[in-house]
């Protein structure tokens, strides 16, 4: 073996801890990066707790065992240097020391067995199969959630909203490609599958307002996939849920009953029955949004379809006059209806 000079150990100790410390501040950025909220390490629901804990935990064993190693190794370094070129070869006829070995096969399998039992453990109380107070369904599209209360009648958009102290089941699934249901203080990501149901569950347990948003890249609005969790006290939620059924319930009548008399249904189907001039409106919330079908009845010029039924879209066969016919009100129980539509084709 070559000997090596003191001056290119000296060098060999700065590149050492140079890049010791570029690893330690590699380490720290995440933690940087999570201060902000929404951050799992500051969690507001029994699982969510479970996970942020077991983060904690290996997160300190593996700085311990990474500072026990890099110690180690630093002082063997510096210890056993060759110090001068005159100093003998050190001597590499050692074998075996049976109590070295066991000792470090022996922590290592405790540290890991260790983990292994406390993430069981996690896994058992991110588990959804409990009984739970209050289920909700929310349906991956492309691109928004749409969230629905079966036991209440309530369809909402991007947004949740819980009675605190609730155990909430969460059913989760796609319309179209695989998307991710995520709201980092209340669980763990729970991807959202095309035909199939994954539940997962979260109990808040104290009021406010949580975000979150689609985990998994679903195509190029991927980012308008947030999704905002309101908890309010028990009173409030059942107040909000009675008026918020009751008037989708009426703004969705009314919008269809609009669709009708304002003759819409006579230029555009909804699930193929309907007038054959404009587009099929079936699925157009879905495709565009709210926002999209707003400025098509008040401005329809402004956002042309491509595809009519009988090729491509005419300008001006709409009617320019609906923003004087309709009110502000009437076009939103409109895009309720067509909101309830795209639902229902599910
Ligand atoms: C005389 C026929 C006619 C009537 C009545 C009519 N539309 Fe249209 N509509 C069209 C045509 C043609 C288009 C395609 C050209 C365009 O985008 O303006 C269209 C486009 C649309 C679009 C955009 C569809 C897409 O896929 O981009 C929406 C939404 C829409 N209409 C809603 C309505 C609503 C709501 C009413 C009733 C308040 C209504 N229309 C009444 C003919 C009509
Ligand atoms: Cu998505």
């Amino acid at each position: 073996m070559r000997s090596i000079k003191p001056v290119q150990f000296k060098r060999m100790l700065k590149a050492i801890s140079y890049l010791s410390l570029l690893g330690t501040l590699l380490g720290l950025l995440p933690a940087v990066a999570l201060a902000a909220p929404p951050s799992p390490l500051d969690p507001a629901s029994p699982a969510a707790r479970s996970i942020a804990n077991l983060h904690t935990i290996t997160l300190i064993v593996a700085t311990l065992v990474f500072l026990i190693v890099c110690g180690l190794l630093i002082y063997s370094l510096v210890r056993f240097r060759r110090k001068s070129a005159n100093d003998p070869e050190p001597d590499q006829s050692f074998h075996g020391n049976t109590t070295l070995e066991v000792i470090w096969t022996i922590i290592p399998v405790g540290i890991l067995a260790t983990l292994l039992v406390l993430t069981y453990q996690t896994l058992q109380d991110i588990s959804p199969d409990r009984p739970t107070q209050m289920t909700i369904r929310a349906i991956g599209k492309q691109w928004l959630w749409e969230i629905q209360y079966p036991d209440h009648n309530i369809k909402l958009t991007n947004q949740i909203r819980v009675p605190v102290n609730t155990d909430v089941k969460v059913e989760i699934t796609s319309q179209d490609v695989i998307h991710s249901f995520w709201i980092p203080q209340m669980g763990g990501k729970k991807d959202a599958v095309p035909g199939y149901l994954s539940t997962t569950w979260f109990k808040a347990d104290r009021l406010g307002t949580f975000h979150g948003q689609c985990a998994e890249y679903c195509g190029l609005a991927h980012s308008k996939m947030p999704i905002e969790l309101v908890v309010l006290d028990q009173a409030s939620f059942d107040l909000w849920a009675e008026a918020t059924a009751e008037q989708q319930a009426n703004a969705s009548a009314q919008g269809e009953l609009l669709f009708g008399t304002a003759g819409c249904a006579g230029c555009h189907a909804i699930n193929g029955q309907g007038g054959q001039i404009g587009p099929e409106l079936t699925n157009v919330y879905v495709d565009k949004g709210p926002d999209y079908i707003h400025e098509s009845i008040v401005n329809p010029n402004a956002v042309l379809a491509a595809q009519c039924p009988t090729g491509a879209c005419p300008a001006g066969i709409m009617p320019q006059n609906f923003s004087e016919i309709l009110s502000e009100d009437d076009i939103n129980s409109i895009i309720e209806y067509l909101k309830e539509v795209s639902g229902a084709t599910e």
